[in-house]
């Protein structure tokens, strides 16, 4: 690849849960490392509030992905570069511009595989499930902020989750600040995003700065807060995410998605699943029947996934084919923690 071609830049946080669904789409598309520019933004130091990154994607997310526009003459750069500033729109992309002629460049140089649906059937099933991964229902963010159902886990929790959003609190503090002295130029719309998103930080890094007193030695307001907290964190677990995989897990085919075929959808199901894995306690090696009931008892209420999925699971040592009946996550889990992608992305642990 020439200098002068314009490269496509990804803006990400590695720890990111949809950051990690890009880079498994990467990966399966066989984008070569120096094809896709990396570029870090630090989510822990709010860096994505920051004005230049905001001029990119006022949303302040991450994954974003700054494009070259082909086909313009106009010299400005504005114009010349689109940023996608959403998953599915950035995952569509990838696959779109590497198509089956184009090698891989990763494990294999084998032709990149089409991942997107081959039938409108298959669209409408697979757009189902994104807007099902990507629902306030079943938020994997939330599910991280509000992963404490008692004061102990919250005790837990706060050890993480109290100094991360404290410096985010504190890096839209800043930017606030250095706009009130003049120093940058907001606009009124910016401040006013600033000022929307630091309270709602601050209202969780309140309830996790307290999370060492107890319920006596809060005030008044300390303690409707930490009950809301365990509210909210109540009904997303025991309702919301419960509902999410249960129909998730009756949307998809199995053990993909879309059936033996991975597709889009995949990539973002891998990156959810792996997060609510992780939140449940558990880990890379576990297998997928492991990982899909340490999720449902972390669900509690005695909530199970039905088992009414039979396949032959991939053998790796050799072994004769077994065929096994599961559901179709504890399938979906099997199969996509063998693939290269999967094992890229999470070398260093669940996220
Ligand atoms: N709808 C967006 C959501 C992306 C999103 O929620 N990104 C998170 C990280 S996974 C983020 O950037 N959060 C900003 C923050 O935590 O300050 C998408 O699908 O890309
Ligand atoms: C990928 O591309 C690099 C050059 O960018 C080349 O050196 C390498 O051999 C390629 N790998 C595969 C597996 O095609
Ligand atoms: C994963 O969790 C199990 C317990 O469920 C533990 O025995 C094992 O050591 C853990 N593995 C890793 C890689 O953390």
């Amino acid at each position: 690849m020439s200098e002068s071609v314009p490269k496509a830049s990804l803006y990400y946080f590695p720890p990111s849960i949809w950051c990690s669904a890009v880079l498994l789409a990467l990966q399966e598309k066989g984008y070569a490392e120096d094809e896709v520019d990396l570029k870090s933004v630090d989510l822990s130091k709010g860096e994505n509030y920051a004005l230049a990154f905001l001029r990119l994607n006022p949303k302040a997310t991450v994954p974003t992905l700054v494009v070259p526009f082909e086909k313009t003459l106009s010299a400005d750069s504005e114009s010349r570069y689109k940023a996608l500033t959403d998953t599915k729109a950035i995952i569509e992309f990838l696959d779109k511009s590497r198509s089956a002629i184009s090698r891989t460049n990763t494990t294999s140089s084998a032709p990149a595989p089409a991942l997107a649906p081959a039938t409108i059937a298959f669209t409408a099933i697979s757009n189902n499930i994104i807007e099902l991964l990507h629902s306030d229902e079943g938020s994997p963010n939330a599910a991280k902020w509000y992963n404490a159902r008692d004061e102990t886990s919250l005790q837990e929790l706060s050890k993480s989750l109290g100094p991360f959003f404290a410096a985010k609190r504190d890096a839209i503090a800043f930017n606030i600040a250095e706009s009130e002295k003049g120093a940058v130029q907001a606009s009124t719309k910016t401040k006013k995003f600033w000022e929307d998103k630091k309270a709602g930080i601050a209202e969780l890094a309140e309830v996790f700065a307290d999370a060492g007193k107890s319920e006596s030695e809060l005030s008044p307001e300390g303690k409707s807060k930490r009950a809301e907290y365990f509210k909210n964190a109540k009904k997303l677990w025991e309702t919301d995410l419960k509902a999410v995989l249960t129909r998730v897990n009756k949307e998809m085919l199995g053990p993909f998605a879309l059936g033996d075929q991975l597709s889009l959808a995949d990539m973002h199901l891998a990156a959810w699943l792996a997060r609510l894995v992780s939140l449940a306690g558990g880990n890379v090696s576990d297998k997928g029947d492991g990982a899909i009931s340490k999720l449902e008892n972390h669900i509690g209420n005695g909530f199970v996934l039905p088992k009414d999925f039979q396949w032959n699971p991939p053998q790796r040592d050799g072994s004769e084919v077994q065929p096994v009946t599961q559901s179709k996550l504890a399938a979906f889990w099997d199969a996509v923690k063998e693939r290269p992608s999967w094992k890229k992305v999470y070398a260093d642990g669940l996220h």
